[in-house]
């Protein structure tokens, strides 16, 4: 028995030290529990599977980091809890990856774990949505959309649209309350309201970016109101939720409709949805964040510095002008 024991040992300290050389992440170093010889090994937390934007975030992801392209990739789906994403990053930093990627499901309340990836030395790229922090070591750098320029760009075409208007009556469809993408979005249509005094914002609810809410929210708030000029909505699949009720109550929208509806992230549906004038604007936000992730990681294994924050460039699409090759052309 006891030989046995001392033989394991004596093969356990062989084989640490290989492992770890193997392991060639650059800066953690360390030996994740599953095989990952030669390969960057990277733990990803996603928030979860909410909305079509998301799909193609993750497959993006996926088809970026996969063994044949020298990598690792151990996902986790938080399923939109912030306590899921906290457990999944701390299992990230026991199995001692090489990098910590992950999509913030919220703004607030990332100091402690992040301070213990920090002390591990693994580093941190932040995706798609932002983290408040008054300490930026606390993450290497983040790459995503500028949520607050596309709720600007959503309201400026709202307000050279509906200029002649003397009012405009507004429901808002939030998306997940906290999150970056949400408050900027928001903060846009808050802007909007206080510069212009006809926009009456006759309701505002979430619908937690997900289609079935989207429905939810606006079955409710088509009892409550007959008239809804604009419904600002934070995603698409809110937008298809929302249509759906609307169909239901007999209500029309769209650009020959009495609400004239604003959407976000302008995925493939979404676009659909606006060449036949369902949608009448919608602010793209691009998922496609593998291949930008990975460059970032290229330069970090070369011991080069990323930017700290870069942003990706988005447009916006009216019904009025978008064509079908722009559609075709869309790889989500
Ligand atoms: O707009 C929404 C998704 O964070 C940009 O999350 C992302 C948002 C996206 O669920 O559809």
């Amino acid at each position: 028995m006891k030989k046995i024991l001392l033989a394991g040992l004596c093969l356990l300290a062989l084989l640490v030290p290989a492992l770890t050389a193997c392991n060639s992440g650059g800066n953690g170093s360390g030996t994740p529990s599953e095989n990952t010889e030669g390969l960057i090994v990277i733990g990803f937390s996603q928030v979860g599977a909410e909305s079509d934007w998301r799909l193609a975030n993750t497959k993006s992801m996926r088809e970026t980091f996969t063994e044949a392209n020298g990598y690792k990739l151990i996902l986790k789906d938080a399923q939109g809890k912030l306590e899921n994403q906290i457990t999944a990053i701390r299992e990230f930093i026991a199995q001692k990856v090489d990098y910590i990627v992950f999509a913030p499901i919220s703004e607030e309340g990332w100091e402690d774990v992040l301070t213990e990836a920090r002390k591990a030395g693994i580093p941190v790229v932040i995706v798609d949505r932002m983290i408040k922090t008054s300490d930026d070591s606390l993450y290497t750098c983040w790459v995503g959309s500028d949520f607050h320029k596309e709720g600007d760009t959503a309201v400026a075409w709202m307000e050279a649209t509906f200029q002649d208007k003397a009012d405009l009556k507004i429901v808002h469809l939030q998306g997940s309350i906290g999150s970056s993408a949400q408050i900027g979005r928001t903060d846009g249509l808050g802007a909007g309201a206080d510069r212009n005094a006809g926009w009456d914002v006759i309701y505002r609810a979430t619908g937690d970016f997900t289609q079935v809410k989207g429905k939810e929210v606006m079955e409710y708030v088509l009892k409550q109101f007959d008239r809804i000029d604009v419904l600002y909505c934070e995603n698409d699949n809110m937008a298809f939720g929302a249509m759906e009720a609307m169909d239901m109550a007999k209500r029309t929208y769209g650009i020959n409709g009495d609400t004239q509806i604003i959407s976000f992230d302008a995925t493939r549906a979404g676009l659909d949805a606006t060449i036949k004038g369902k949608i009448t604007y919608n602010v793209e936000c691009n998922p496609l964040h593998g291949p930008r992730v990975e460059a970032i990681i290229k330069q970090l294994e070369k011991g080069e510095t990323p930017d700290k924050l870069a942003y990706v460039e988005e447009v916006a699409f009216d019904a009025a002008t978008i064509t079908q090759e722009v559609i075709d052309a869309r790889m989500y």
